[in-house]
């Protein structure tokens, strides 16, 4: 377990980049509270009583201790330059828990943050204007998930059994946002060329993997290749053949 002294700094969270960052007692959904708020503007809530996961039937557990977090971003010129916004904020979230001490996080494609085969985090991106984007992360810090949801026993991760030291909730958010703000630049300034090819780097390649397409009963038996450049994933079945999926195509991808 890594050890982490963050400085107490309460301007910790400017020095994220002038984020209009405001914490919340209970909402239902961060995003949805996030909807109509402008670029740069981060909402966290100390609990949901509505998370929301990727799909309509998924619920996000958002107990007290958790980070439970929207920050809408701004989304200038074609809107195709975004379509790999969920992605590039997987690389982020990566990007700030790696940051924080933890070598072992990883992303499974799409966007779940995990350690070992344990969810740490999990991301919603949604766009509810042509100007913005609304980025939700839901991250467990000190809570315990399992205790609200059973189903999830042995299957999540939480950051307090990966870092000791003293944080809180707001220092891990000021790290998220630092590292948002970075995969924003990123994008913005070069496209997806430099995310996507730190993930490509990153990913065991090929990896077995059981995907259920959408519209489909069976799951498929497939090798992992990564991304292409436009963040959809890339596999081969038994025959060798090469596909593309992108991540409104996947109900389910389990790494077996
Ligand atoms: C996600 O969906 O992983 C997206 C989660 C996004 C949550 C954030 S919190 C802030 C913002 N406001 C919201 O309302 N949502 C966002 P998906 O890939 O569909 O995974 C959902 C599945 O993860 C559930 O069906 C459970 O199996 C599992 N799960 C639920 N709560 C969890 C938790 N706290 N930790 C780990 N896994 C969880």
């Amino acid at each position: 377990m890594t050890n982490l002294a963050i400085a107490r700094d309460p301007t910790q969270i400017a020095g994220a980049g002038s984020w209009d960052y405001r914490v919340l007692d209970v909402v239902d959904s961060t995003n949805t509270y996030a909807a109509r708020l402008p670029p740069w503007t981060a909402i966290r809530a100390k609990t949901q009583t509505a998370g929301r996961g990727r799909r309509q039937e998924r619920c996000w557990v958002s107990d007290v201790g958790g980070l439970w977090l929207s920050a809408v971003l701004p989304c200038p010129g074609l809107r195709r330059r975004w379509e790999v916004l969920p992605l590039a904020i997987g690389w982020a979230v990566v990007d700030a828990v790696h940051a924080l001490g933890v070598t072992t996080v990883r992303l499974r494609w799409p966007n779940d943050v995990m350690v070992g085969a344990a969810k740490l985090a999990g991301l919603l991106v949604e766009r509810y204007t042509n100007e913005s984007a609304v980025v939700g992360i839901g991250l467990n810090v000190f809570n315990f998930p399992e205790r609200s949801l059973p189903a999830l026993v042995g299957r999540t991760a939480r950051l307090a059994d990966l870092i000791r030291g003293d944080y809180s909730i707001d220092d891990v958010a000021a790290q998220v946002l630092r590292s948002v703000r970075k995969a924003h630049n990123s994008v913005l300034e070069s496209g997806f060329g430099v995310i996507a090819a730190d993930l490509n780097r990153g990913w065991e390649k090929p990896r077995r993997v059981k995907i259920t397409l959408e519209g489909e009963d069976v799951s498929i038996d497939a090798d992992f290749h990564g991304i292409d450049p436009e963040g959809r994933l890339r596999i081969t079945r038994g025959d060798g053949a090469a596909e593309a999926y992108d991540a409104a195509q996947v109900v389910l991808l389990r790494e077996t």
